[in-house]
C-alpha cells in the first residue's frame, strides 16, 4: 500500500470540499437507483423546507443531523434513502407576485435553485435523483389522482363552512392575511361568510389516530401528548334540560348541552349557548321582544377571532334570553339561558350548563351577571397543603357535597350515578341524558381559494352535478400568465381556464376553482419519495418496502399538524390501496432552534434592530459591548432569541460556508447542546470550531505520516507485543468507538462531539511523543494507523469532507463514505466491575454489576431496568435513588 506523506499544513475548505462535492455526485454514492429490497433499509427524512429564497440555520441544524444519521446507517450496512424536495406551494408566492409582478411558479424555481445550491455546499449525502417539488406537475398530478380516490372512498366530503372574506376585496381570506380582524390589503373589517368547501374526513379516524399513538415509542412523548390533546377525547354526557317558558313560534322545547362534569350538575346556576345556536335563530324570526339587542349581541360575537387562545383571553359576556330551563333533578329550580361569546357551536352541541364554583370561565361568568355559585365538591388542601385560593374555581376531584343523593360519593361515582339516573329518566318518551365520546378534532378543511396550490380535479355540471375529472385528464393543470393586480382568486376570473365541457353529458360546465390547503401535499411526499417517477401515486412494493421512515426529523412546530395530517394520510392512503402502513413515522426526533443575541437601539421607546454582521464587539471592564461597524455607535446588547428575520439576529450560513467551510458549521451545529434542546449561535464558537477543524487535520496529517511507516505486518491482536502507552491509546480508541456508536444510535451528537474533542486531545500527546521517538516499533505504527482509521471513519458523517481528505493521504483507493463502521475490539473493553445490590424502600430486591467507572446517572439507569425491581415499584412514585458509592442502590417510592 502506498502512503503519501506530508503534504499541505493548513486544511483549505474551499478546494477539499468542493472537490469532493464533484466526485460524489458524479459517482452516484448516494442515490439509489436500483432498489434491493433483499437488503435491510434504513430511510430517513428531515421535513423538506418551503422554498422561501435562502436556508437558513434551523435548516442547516436539521439536515446535518439527517446526514448524520444518513451516512451512520449506511457504513452499519443498510440501504439507506436520503431524499430531499420542496414544499412548493403556498401563499409567499403569490404576495411575491403581488409584490413583484413576477409568476409565482418563476419565483419558486429561482428559490429552489438558489436553495439547493446552497445545500449541495454542505456536503449532505442525499439522494438528488429523488428530488421532488410540490408544485411540479408530476406531482400534483398522482396528488389529484389520490383525491379521487379519497373522494370515491368516502374520505372527502363537501360541506358549508366559515370563511374570512373581505367585503372590499371580495375574497376569501387565510388566517394569516387578517390582521387584528381587518384586510391585510384593504383594511376593513373582515366578515365571516359560509361557503360549501371540501374536507378530509379526518374526524372519522379520531379513534384510531389516539389509540395508535401508544405504538409510537420512538417519538418524544411531549409530541405524542400534544397530538392526544388535539384529537381531545372526552367522554361525557348530553343532558336535556326542559325550556321552562317557551316563546311562542319556538320549535324547541329541551336544551341539549354537552357535559364532562355532570357529577357537578347540582351546582348549575345557567345555561348559556353559542351566538349562532339553533334557539338564537328560532328567537330572531319570531316575534321575541328583545330581538335588537340580541342581533347587536350575536354581532358582536360574530366578530371576535374564533382562535382557542383569543376565546381564552376574551372577555366573557352574555346576554339573557328571557328564557328558562328546569333543572333535571329538581323542577323548581328554574335555570336563566343565555347567549354567551364562549359557547362555541361547533363543540358539543353548541350549548352548556354552567357550574361557577367549578370552572373558571363559569365563575367569571357568574360574578359578572350575579348568578349562584354553589360548590359541590369539597374542595381539599392540595398536594403542598396550601389552602385553596377561594377566588378560582375549584376544577379538581373531590367528594360532593351539597349534591342531594350525591353527597359524600367521589366525582367519579357521581358522574356514573348521575348518567345512570338521568339515561333512566324520560320526556317525550326518549331518554333525558345519552353518553357520548366527543373529540375535539375537527374535519380537515382543504379549501383554498387561491392559485398557488394543487387544482382539486373536479367539474361542476348544471345536468350531472359534481363530477371527478376523467383520470387521463390529468393533471388539471394551473393556468399561466395569470394576473395579481386584481385582488381574490385568479382562478376563479380565468373563464378560459374555467369552461370545460362536461365529460358525462358533453355540456358546458366549469371547473372546481378550489385549490388544495398546503398540507395536503406534505402528508404523502414521504410516500412519494420512494418512487418519485412512477406515474401512479406509489409503487406498492417499494413503498411497502421502505415505509415507515426510519426516523423522520424537524421542528416541534410541526408537532401537531403536520404530523397528525400526515398519518391520517398514510391510514386513507391505505385504504384506497396506495400502501400497506398505518404510521409512517417510526422514529421521530424534534430539534431545537438556533439562537443569536440581539443587538439594539433604543428609538423612543421602540428597540431598532441591527444584524450580528453589522454589529463588532469589544471587552472593556469585563465586559461586552457592541458597536456598529459603520459609525461606531455604541449599541446595546439584547436577549439570546431565535433567529429571526424581525429581531434581525440572522446569520447567512452561506457566508459561514465560504469562510469556514461546510465541515465547520456541521460540527458546530452538533456540538454544545444536545440535539433537542436550543443551540447559542456566536462568532466566537464558530471560529472556536474552525480552530479545532485545523488541529484535527494536523493531528490527522501527522499520524498518518507516522503510520506511512513499515510497520512490517504487525497485527494488532497480538496484544502481548504492544507496548503499554500505544496499549492504553489503542483501548482509548475502542473505548471511543464504543461510546460514540452508543450515543450516535440515540441521536445524542453532541455527546460524539465531546468524545472526539476528548481523544483528541490524549492522541496528541501521544502523537507527540511518538514524533521525537526516532524509531517507532511496528506495534506502534500498527496502532497509530487503526487508531487513524477509527478516527477518520466515525467523524466522517459529521466532517465528510476533511475526513475523505485524510483518507485519501492514508493511500487507500475505496470511498470512507463506502467503508463499514468500524467493529469495536470487546477484548479491549474489558473493565473492572463491581456487583451492586438493590433495594427498594430498604428491601433487596436484586443485584447488578457495572462498571467500576460507571456513572451514577448508569447505575440507577440499570438499578430501574432489572425485573423484580420493577415489580416492588409498580404504580408507586419513586421519590430518591440513592447510590452509595461501589455498595448499594437504594430506591425510595411512595404514593
Ligand atoms: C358543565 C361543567 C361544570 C363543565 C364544570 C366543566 C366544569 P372537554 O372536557 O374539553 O371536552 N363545553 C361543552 N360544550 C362547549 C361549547 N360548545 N363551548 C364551550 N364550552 C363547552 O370540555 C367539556 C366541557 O366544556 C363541558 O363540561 C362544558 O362545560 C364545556 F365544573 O359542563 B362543562
Ligand atoms: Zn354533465
Amino acid at each position: 500500500m502506498h502512503k503519501q506523506g506530508l503534504t499541505e499544513t493548513r486544511y483549505n475548505h474551499l478546494i477539499a470540499e468542493k472537490k469532493w462535492q464533484i466526485l460524489w455526485d458524479k459517482k452516484k454514492f448516494f442515490e439509489i437507483s436500483d432498489v434491493d429490497i433483499s437488503l435491510p433499509k434504513y430511510y430517513v427524512l428531515e421535513m423538506f423546507p418551503y422554498p422561501s429564497g435562502r436556508i437558513h440555520m434551523g435548516h442547516v441544524r436539521n439536515y446535518t443531523m439527517g446526514d448524520v444519521v444518513a451516512r451512520y446507517k449506511r457504513a452499519c450496512g443498510f440501504q439507506v434513502l436520503h431524499p430531499m424536495g420542496w414544499d412548493a406551494f403556498g401563499m409567499p408566492a403569490e404576495n411575491a407576485a403581488i409584490k413583484n409582478k413576477t409568476d409565482p411558479a418563476k419565483w419558486t424555481y429561482d428559490n429552489i435553485a438558489h436553495m439547493k445550491g446552497q445545500l449541495l455546499k454542505l456536503g449532505f449525502s442525499i439522494d438528488w435523483s429523488r428530488e421532488i417539488a410540490t408544485c411540479d406537475e408530476s406531482y400534483y398530478k398522482q396528488q389529484q389522482s389520490l383525491f379521487i380516490d379519497f373522494y370515491e372512498a368516502g374520505l372527502i366530503k363537501r360541506k358549508k363552512a366559515k370563511v374570512n372574506w373581505d367585503p372590499v376585496d371580495q375574497t376569501v381570506l387565510a388566517n394569516e392575511q387578517v390582521i387584528e380582524g381587518r384586510g391585510w390589503r384593504s383594511g376593513v373589517e373582515v366578515e365571516q361568510k359560509e361557503l360549501t368547501q371540501w374536507f378530509l374526513t379526518i374526524s372519522d379516524y379520531a379513534q384510531e389516530l389516539l389509540e395508535d399513538l401508544d405504538t409510537l415509542d420512538q417519538w418524544p412523548t411531549k409530541v405524542r401528548l400534544m397530538q392526544s390533546n388535539w384529537i381531545g377525547r372526552s367522554e361525557g354526557l348530553q343532558i336535556d334540560f326542559i325550556i321552562a317558558n317557551k316563546p311562542t313560534d319556538i320549535t324547541i322545547d329541551v336544551l341539549r348541552v354537552f357535559t364532562t362534569r355532570h357529577d357537578t350538575l347540582f351546582g348549575a346556576s345557567f345555561c348559556a349557548i353559542a351566538a349562532n345556536h339553533q334557539l338564537v335563530e328560532q328567537l330572531l324570526n319570531s316575534s321575541y321582544d328583545n330581538i335588537n339587542e340580541l342581533k347587536n349581541f350575536v354581532a358582536t360575537c360574530q366578530q371576535q377571532a374564533t382562535t382557542q387562545e383569543a376565546l381564552d383571553k376574551a372577555e366573557k359576556i352574555g346576554f339573557f334570553t328571557g328564557i328558562y330551563v328546569l333543572h333535571p333533578f329538581d323542577e323548581t329550580k328554574k335555570l336563566p339561558v343565555y347567549v354567551a361569546n364562549f359557547v362555541l357551536i361547533e363543540y358539543g352541541t353548541g350549548a352548556i350548563f354552567g357550574c361557577p364554583a367549578h370552572d373558571q370561565r363559569d365563575l367569571d361568568f357568574a360574578r359578572k351577571y350575579s348568578l349562584n355559585i354553589t360548590p359541590v365538591i369539597q374542595a381539599e388542601k392540595d398536594e403542598e397543603g396550601q389552602e385553596i385560593d377561594l377566588g378560582k374555581a375549584y376544577t379538581r376531584d373531590g367528594l360532593l357535597i351539597n349534591s342531594d343523593f350525591l353527597n359524600g360519593l367521589t366525582t367519579e361515582q357521581a358522574r356514573e350515578m348521575v348518567a345512570k339516573r338521568l339515561e333512566l329518566q324520560t320526556h317525550n318518551n326518549e331518554p333525558v341524558a345519552k353518553r357520548i365520546v366527543h373529540y375535539r378534532l375537527r374535519d380537515w378543511g382543504i379549501s383554498r381559494q387561491r392559485y398557488w396550490g394543487c387544482p382539486i380535479p373536479f367539474i361542476h355540471c348544471e345536468e350531472c352535478g359534481l363530477l371527478p375529472v376523467r383520470r387521463k385528464d390529468l393533471p388539471i393543470r394551473l393556468p399561466k400568465n395569470v394576473s395579481f393586480e386584481i385582488p381574490g382568486n385568479p382562478l376563479l376570473r380565468d373563464e378560459e381556464w374555467c369552461a370545460v365541457t362536461c365529460h358525462q353529458c358533453g355540456k358546458n360546465a366549469k371547473r372546481e376553482t378550489d385549490t388544495c390547503d398546503t398540507f395536503v401535499d406534505s402528508s404523502w411526499y414521504y410516500a412519494r419519495f420512494t418512487d418519485p417517477n412512477s406515474n401512479i401515486p406509489t409503487d406498492t412494493q417499494k413503498v411497502n418496502y421502505w415505509l415507515p421512515v426510519d426516523q423522520y426529523i424537524g421542528g416541534i412546530e410541526h408537532a401537531i399538524l403536520h404530523l397528525l395530517y400526515s398519518r391520517f394520510f398514510s391510514r386513507a392512503m391505505k385504504k384506497t390501496g396506495h400502501l400497506d402502513c398505518k404510521e409512517p413515522f417510526k422514529g421521530l426526533f424534534t430539534q431545537g432552534m438556533v439562537n443569536h443575541e440581539t443587538y439594539f437601539i433604543n428609538d423612543n421607546g421602540v428597540p431598532s434592530f441591527f444584524e450580528p454582521a453589522e454589529i463588532y464587539i469589544q471587552q472593556s471592564d469585563g465586559k461586552r459591548h457592541a458597536y456598529t461597524i459603520e459609525s461606531d455607535t455604541l449599541v446595546q446588547i439584547g436577549t439570546i432569541e431565535k433567529m429571526s428575520k424581525s429581531k434581525k439576529n440572522t446569520i447567512d450560513p452561506s457566508d459561514i460556508i465560504s469562510d469556514y467551510g461546510a465541515d465547520t458549521i456541521r460540527w458546530f451545529m452538533l456540538s454544545d447542546s444536545p440535539p433537542e434542546k436550543d443551540i447559542i449561535w456566536t462568532a466566537e464558537g464558530i471560529a472556536a470550531v474552525y480552530r479545532f477543524v485545523q488541529r484535527f487535520w494536523r493531528l490527522m496529517q501527522r499520524s498518518i505520516c507516522l503510520s506511512a511507516q513499515d510497520s512490517r505486518g504487525f497485527d494488532t491482536s497480538n496484544v502481548k507485543e504492544i507496548p503499554q502507552e500505544s496499549m492504553n491509546i489503542l483501548k482509548a480508541a475502542h473505548k471511543i468507538l464504543h461510546d460514540y456508536t452508543q450515543a450516535l444510535d440515540s441521536l445524542r451528537f453532541n455527546v460524539c462531539v465531546a468524545l472526539i474533542y476528548s481523544f483528541t486531545n490524549n492522541f496528541d500527546t501521544y502523537i507527540k511523543e511518538k514524533e521525537s521517538d526516532k524509531n517507532l516499533a511496528p506495534a506502534e505504527i500498527a496502532v497509530i494507523d487503526e487508531v487513524v482509521k477509527i478516527m477518520l471513519r466515525i467523524v466522517e458523517p459529521i466532517m465528510p469532507h476533511l475526513t475523505h481528505e485524510c483518507w485519501q493521504l492514508t493511500g487507500n483507493e475505496t470511498e470512507l463514505c463506502l467503508l463499514p463502521w468500524p467493529k469495536v475490539r470487546q477484548d479491549l473493553l474489558i473493565v473492572e466491575e463491581i456487583v451492586m445490590p438493590v433495594q427498594v424502600n430498604g428491601r433487596r430486591r436484586a443485584e447488578i454489576i457495572v462498571a467500576i467507572e460507571a456513572t451514577d446517572e448508569d447505575i440507577e439507569h440499570q438499578a430501574l431496568e432489572q425485573e423484580l425491581v420493577k415489580e416492588a415499584i409498580k404504580g408507586q412514585l419513586i421519590k430518591r435513588v440513592v447510590i452509595v458509592p461501589r455498595r448499594i442502590v437504594n430506591i425510595v417510592v411512595g404514593q
